[in-house]
Order: structure tokens, then C-alpha cells, then sequence
């Protein structure tokens, strides 16, 4: 971890100017593609086999909301915090969001928490028990009431539903459940909200998820209507899935309402984003710039992180992770999009596949220094963050209850 030599900076920004032709309109998107942080990646986490606690963690959802507004002070491009009720429940949400603002923040997405209760063993919406499936559904009516204290237009739901064994449910029977309870969310939502729906494979059931896959998602979303749509989790696939593919399909129905960014290796490690697979990720993110320069394509795609931080120090993670989905926003950013098209025409198949590698070995480092310089940023935000002593601090004035745990993200 080195400072970026002023001297060298111009240097390689020319550089790469004169291999990708003028840079004026990809620093604009740079600035411009914003990151939301989740409010539980600031507390402590960890796994079903033990949580490292770490100094200075927020002890409250102000706090954590203080953090979130460090990591946008030191990027510029995460404005926005997802916030998991009833962890960050507070008495008075308004108030909530007025401190976020004061940090130069808002409120984003609101993730209702349907999967700690007792009730839930069995299932929240999708329970055989009438009094819990409306108890999840007033659970989730309620974050659609916080979103309009806070004025967030996105409610993201991930269920734990699913059965651990053979035979212990219906699956066409749980099917009509989950969109019955789904549906009395949606229609309590205002007109400009989004339900987000969130699939994935495994975990904490075993046997079979209600929500499985992207086309459960999707159908679910079809169904509801125009403001529902798929949050697509990079952890919740099978290994080896085609993500990217499925971004793309998703992006080409108009039914791609968000991420929860993220790396794995093995299953849903929620390790930093691309960590592990940086070219995944490049990939992912070529499918977006790709679309975001088609007109015709819906473009409202919220993009969160969604890892647990249980190693590294919670904001440098988040900081870290941040820079890493613009380092794989900026590569995507230059590809020559003209001549992959021509090489696509013309079944070039070396060529086509050239292109890209141009783009994703390209070091756009000194790209994203000078897009912070431009910002008013320091070009390098982990190290600028570690000399503010910020950690110091909130290690000395964060004494006292130990804060929310999480377990997963
Ligand atoms: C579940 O694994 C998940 O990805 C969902 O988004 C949850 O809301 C989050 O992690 C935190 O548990
Ligand atoms: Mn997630």
C-alpha cells in the first residue's frame, strides 16, 4: 500500500488517454456510480463458530450510520446506507435519517429481518401457521412505513424460507404463501417504492430455498408487477453459475433492481468484492456499462454491498471494497464497445475476446486518483483514512455495550 506519486499520475492517466482515446466522459461515470454501504457491515460479525469483536465498532444505528458517512467522505461515491430492521430499529426513524443527512448520507435500501424470530423456525411467509405469515407480512408492511419516514423508495426482502428435509413442506402450497404475503406488501406500497426480491440457493435451509434461484425471483416479480424486481446477491449461486449472464437477461427484461456486492470461493462467504475474482466482476460489470449506453434499457439499479467484515477493520473493508467495484466499473468503462460489436459480427472469436482483456488489464489506479482529485479527495482513500485516526478515536469513545452482532451478510 503505497501514496500515489503525483509524479507519475499525469503520466499514466496520458498513457492510457492515448490507448483509450479521451477519458472526460468515463471519469463523469466514475463519479457518478455510486455504492450504498450496509449498516451491518459495521458492526461485529462472524460466523456460526465465533465473532472477533473489534475496537471502536458502533454500538448503535446512529453509529453505524456514522461510519457509513466516513466511508463516503473518503470515496465520494457511497452516499447512501441499507439499513436491517429491527437491527437499526430507533424510536424515531425521522430522526434517524436527519442525522444520516447531517453526515451528508440518506437512508437507502430498508432490509426487513424475517429470519431471527422463533416464530420464523418453519418459515415466515411461507409458514403453515396463518398468525405468523401475517405477522411477517405486518413485519414487512412496517419497513415499508419506515422507508416513508426515511424517504427510501427501496424495500429489499430476503427470506431464510425453505425446508431442511425431504417431506417437512408443501413447495407449490409454500409457492402460493410466499406470493400472497408478497403481494399484500406491494400493494401497501406507495407508488414510487421498489420491492427488491432477493433469491438464494442455500442457507440457512438445506433442502430447498422458497426463493431458489433468479427465475423464482423473476416470476415472483413478473407477478407483482412493474416496481418489483431481482436483487441479484453474487454469493447465492451455485458454483461455477454464469452471473453475468443472468445480469445481463435480467437487465434485458427490465427485472434488475439491484446487488448485494460481493466475493466467494466456495458458498456465500461474503468475502470483499472481487477479492477472489476480480475478472467475475469485470465481467458483471461489462454487462452494465454495455447497458447503460443502450437507451432503451431500464437503468434504476441499486448497487450494495452486502459482506461481513469479520477479519478485516470494518470500514478500511468497506473502503477497500468500495475502490474495487470502481476498479472493475472503470475497466468496464473501456471497452471498445464499437469493435467488440464488429468482432461479434464477424465471429472473431480471438478479437472479441481481446478486447476485453485490453480493458481489463488496463491499471485504471491512476484513473480512479485523479477522478478523486477532481473530487476533492485524497487519491488514496484507505491510507488517507488510517492517517485521520478516526479508528483511534472511536476506540476511545466507543467504550461501554457491545453493539449489534450479525452473522452473515
Ligand atoms: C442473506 O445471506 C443475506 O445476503 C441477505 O441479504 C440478508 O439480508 C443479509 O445477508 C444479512 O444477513
Ligand atoms: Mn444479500
Amino acid at each position: 500500500m503505497k501514496r500515489t506519486d503525483p509524479n507519475t499520475l499525469e503520466f499514466a492517466v496520458k498513457a492510457l488517454e492515448s490507448q483509450f482515446g479521451n477519458l472526460g466522459r468515463v471519469k463523469e461515470r466514475i463519479k457518478n456510480h455510486h455504492i450504498e454501504t450496509p449498516s451491518w457491515g459495521y458492526g461485529d460479525s462472524g460466523t456460526r463458530f465465533g465473532v472477533f469483536r473489534q475496537p471502536g465498532v458502533p454500538r448503535n444505528a446512529y453509529e453505524r450510520i456514522e461510519d457509513a458517512g466516513v466511508v463516503h467522505k473518503y470515496t465520494g461515491v457511497a452516499p447512501s446506507v441499507a439499513v436491517h430492521i429491527p437491527w437499526d430499529k430507533v424510536e424515531d426513524f425521522k430522526a434517524l435519517g436527519d442525522s444520516a443527512r447531517e453526515q451528508g448520507l440518506r437512508i437507502g435500501a430498508i432490509n426487513p429481518n424475517v429470519f431471527q424470530d422463533q416464530d420464523y423456525k418453519l418459515g415466515s411467509l411461507t409458514n403453515e401457521n396463518p398468525a405468523i405469515r401475517r405477522k411477517a407480512v405486518d413485519q414487512i408492511s412496517e419497513c415499508v412505513e419506515i422507508g416513508k419516514a426515511v424517504n427510501s423508495n427501496l424495500l429489499s426482502l430476503w427470506f431464510a424460507d425453505g425446508t431442511n428435509y425431504p417431506g417437512q413442506g408443501d413447495f407449490r402450497r409454500r409457492k402460493g404463501y410466499m406470493l400472497e404475503g408478497l403481494g399484500t406488501v406491494y400493494d401497501a406500497m406507495p407508488g414510487g417504492m421498489r420491492m427488491l426480491l432477493e433469491y438464494k440457493l442455500f442457507e440457512p435451509a438445506w433442502y430447498h430455498t422458497d426463493l431458489a434461484d433468479w427465475g423464482m425471483a423473476y416470476s415472483a416479480a413478473q407477478r407483482l408487477g412493474e416496481q418489483a424486481q431481482v436483487l441479484v446477491d453474487l454469493g447465492h449461486h451455485p458454483l461455477g453459475a454464469n452471473i453475468e449472464h443472468i445480469v445481463a437477461f435480467l437487465i434485458d427484461e427490465g427485472k434488475l433492481g439491484g446487488f448485494h456486492l460481493n466475493d466467494k470461493k466456495y458458498a456465500d462467504d461474503d468475502v470483499s468484492v472481487a477479492s477472489f475474482n476480480p475478472y467475475q466482476m469485470f465481467l458483471i460489470y461489462n454487462e452494465l456499462a454495455a447497458a447503460e449506453d443502450d437507451p432503451g434499457t431500464r437503468s434504476d439499479i441499486a448497487y450494495m454491498l452486502d459482506q461481513s467484515h469479520n477479519i478485516k477493520p470494518k470500514i478500511e473493508e468497506m473502503i477497500q471494497s468500495v475502490v474495487a467495484c470502481q476498479t472493475q466499473y472503470a475497466k468496464a468503462l473501456l471497452v471498445d464497445r464499437a469493435a467488440l460489436t464488429d468482432a461479434q459480427n464477424n465471429g472473431d472469436v480471438v478479437r472479441a475476446e481481446e478486447i476485453l482483456q485490453d480493458a481489463y488489464q488496463a491499471d485504471v489506479r491512476p484513473l480512479l486518483a485523479r477522478v478523486r482529485i477532481e473530487m476533492g479527495l485524497d487519491p488514496d482513500p484507505v491510507i488517507a483514512f488510517r492517517e485521520s485516526g478516526y479508528s483511534e478515536k472511536a476506540a476511545r469513545e466507543r467504550q461501554g455495550a457491545a453493539g449489534q452482532v450479525t452473522l452473515g451478510g
